[in-house]
């Protein structure tokens, strides 16, 4: 057994919080271990870099909710030990966006998948990257509904097996980020898991950015997309999906709308503006004020 996370901090003689510190047992709830992801999921990766970025950026748990919707991508939420919201297919966008409207105090973090977020939740996607409140949204990519047994999502790679599409994917896919960023998300970007520090260090960015904050994680699914398309096992898709990165030194730029190939990595773009939730408040106080000055005889 490993120290406890406020002995290591009393050894060290500080409060600073960093990967010598971060002990991701204590922002689980292992009452609910075993957890119910397949051997090799990349889902997994993903949720340590997030808790690891709420970790080095200290967040108290008290003050962070997590919303989910439902995927493999959404079961993750359930797992983190703090404020945790598990909303219908689609939605966590629309939920966040009440929930961080009506609690400012709070760090909104949205959990979603490539289905959730850009198929059902599609229309919630774009318009919370147009209003820009302070959420951070991390999307799990692993090109298919994995929990429902594995149809095409809207990142399905062309030529991909999947059930919906037994001769392969024929459909043009959508580059979440070059979306996001057209939408006017504040910061968009973009890592694989193999890259865990770097992921963290993105979302640590997306998470402190007073705004919308979208991250794609390009994750794995190796039981069932993996599987029918024969692309090995998970250190191989994970080595591949990095293969396929151009590197961020060609530019802070996002992708063609429909990608063809290889996709970049890293922040690919800022939309510095105001962030929604403070001018609703200033617009709702001065709208009250307004009311109050009416009511004076
Ligand atoms: C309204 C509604 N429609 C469909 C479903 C079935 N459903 C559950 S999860 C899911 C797809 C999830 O895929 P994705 O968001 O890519 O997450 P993953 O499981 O791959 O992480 C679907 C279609 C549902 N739960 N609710």
């Amino acid at each position: 057994m490993s120290q406890s996370l406020d002995a290591v901090r009393e050894d060290r003689g500080t409060t600073e919080r960093s990967v010598e510190t971060f002990d991701i047992r204590d922002y689980l709830r292992l009452d609910l271990f075993p957890h119910f992801l397949c051997p090799g999921c990349g889902h997994g990766i993903a949720l340590r870099a997030l808790l690891w970025a709420v970790h080095e950026l200290g967040i108290d748990k008290d003050g962070l909710a997590i919303v989910s919707g439902i995927g493999c991508s959404g079961r993750t939420g359930a797992y983190i030990d703090a404020n945790t919201y598990h909303v219908t297919h689609g939605r966590p966008l629309a939920f966040a966006t009440g929930l961080a409207l009506a609690r400012p105090d709070l760090k909104v973090i949205v959990i979603t998948g490539d289905g959730d977020c850009l198929a059902i939740g599609g229309n919630h996607l774009i318009h919370a990257c147009r209003r820009n409140l302070d959420i951070t949204c991390m999307m799990l990519n692993n090109e298919v509904y994995g929990m429902t047994g594995g149809q095409a999502s809207p990142t399905t790679s062309n030529t991909r097996y999947t059930t919906t599409t037994p001769d392969g994917s024929i459909e043009p896919v959508f580059d979440a980020c070059a979306l996001a960023a057209a939408a006017g998300a504040g910061l968009v970007g973009r890592e694989v898991t193999l890259q865990t520090p770097s992921l963290k260090n993105l979302l640590k960015e997306a998470i402190d950015y007073p705004g919308f904050g979208f991250v794609e994680v390009i994750s794995d699914c190796t039981e069932i997309f993996g599987r029918k398309n024969d692309l090995g096992e998970s250190p191989e898709m994970i080595l591949s999906q990095k293969a396929g990165m151009r590197p961020e030194t060609y530019g802070r730029v996002v992708d063609e709308p429909f990608r063809p190939t290889a996709l970049r990595s890293g922040v690919l773009a800022r939309n510095e503006r105001p962030e929604y939730g403070a001018t609703y408040r200033r617009h709702a106080a001065a709208v009250r004020a307004k009311a109050e000055a009416r009511k004076q005889p």
